[in-house]
């Protein structure tokens, strides 16, 4: 994935000319180097940038964890939420309940609401992609435990459309889960069969790749490394671009009510 630009002494022309960011109520646009970090009590040596919050509007809280080497959380936390983690580059080892894994790129684990999570890079600093939100019960169906599972290992379905493939990391109309977390991936000129406007909402990383995301009336061009936030009902469709394959980790709430409040 692509670092985040080192300080600079001097800087280059075209900050303002190449602004790519758009924050709407509906949706939002963020390059990776304008998104700062945060520190937090309960993590070391770990810099926090909050892609999307309940502050934008969104219904998850969305993070690229920047962890140093031997950095994370040194003990475990409980919140009370749900949480997922995705290991983006190096090594981690991340807990979810009563089990430790070391996860490399592509690994990733589920924490279930009431669980205690934690996560720490191992063997040099580690990237990682870290989504959290209060878990909504369904009645009479119980809700799933700790898991873990790897990008390489869930298998690619193809639908609709020829060159784009899904991976349904957490599993697919699973009612027991109120969040979906895919990775959609495309050939270069392909796109959605259709304009899409549902009542889900999104957090969008873009893993690899690039292309052109259209998000209400407007298209903007976006690649690897940057965070996308759609809102309930935005219209929005893909159109991959460049010679290799894209893809993107997809949050997406599903499998519950319409809530009033
Ligand atoms: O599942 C989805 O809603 C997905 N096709 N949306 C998206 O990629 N923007
Ligand atoms: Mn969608």
């Amino acid at each position: 994935m692509p670092p985040i630009p080192p300080k600079r002494e001097v800087l280059p022309p075209g900050i303002f000319g190449s602004n790519r960011t758009m924050v709407t109520p509906h949706y939002a646009v963020m390059p990776p180097e304008g998104i700062l970090e945060s520190r937090l009590p309960g993590f070391k040596e770990t810099k926090i940038h909050f892609q999307t919050s309940p502050a934008m509007g969104a219904r998850l809280a969305q993070a690229l964890l920047v962890m140093e080497e031997g950095g994370g959380t040194p003990a475990p936390i409980e919140d009370g939420l749900e949480h997922f983690f995705y290991v983006l580059e190096g090594e981690a080892e991340v807990g979810a309940h009563d089990e430790v894994r070391r996860l490399g790129a592509g690994g990733f684990a589920y924490v279930p609401a009431g669980a205690a999570y934690g996560i720490r890079a191992v063997g040099g600093p580690a990237r990682a992609i870290w989504i959290k939100r209060p878990y909504v019960p369904a009645p009479g169906i119980a809700p799933r435990g700790a898991f873990f599972g790897n990008r390489a290992e869930v298998p690619r379905v193809n639908k609709h459309t020829n060159g784009r493939t899904w991976q349904a990391l957490l599993g697919e109309a699973d009612l027991s889960m109120d969040m979906e977390i895919n990775i959609l991936s495309f050939q270069p000129g392909t796109y959605f069969p259709f304009i899409e406007t549902h009542i889900m909402e999104h957090g969008l990383y873009m893993l690899e790749g690039q292309g052109l995301y259209l998000l209400g009336r407007e298209w903007h061009e976006c690649w690897a490394g940057d965070f996308i936030w759609m809102g309930p009902y935005v219209p929005q469709q893909f159109y991959a671009t460049g010679w290799g394959e894209t893809a993107y980790l997809l949050y997406k709430d599903v499998n519950r009510d319409v809530r009033f409040d």
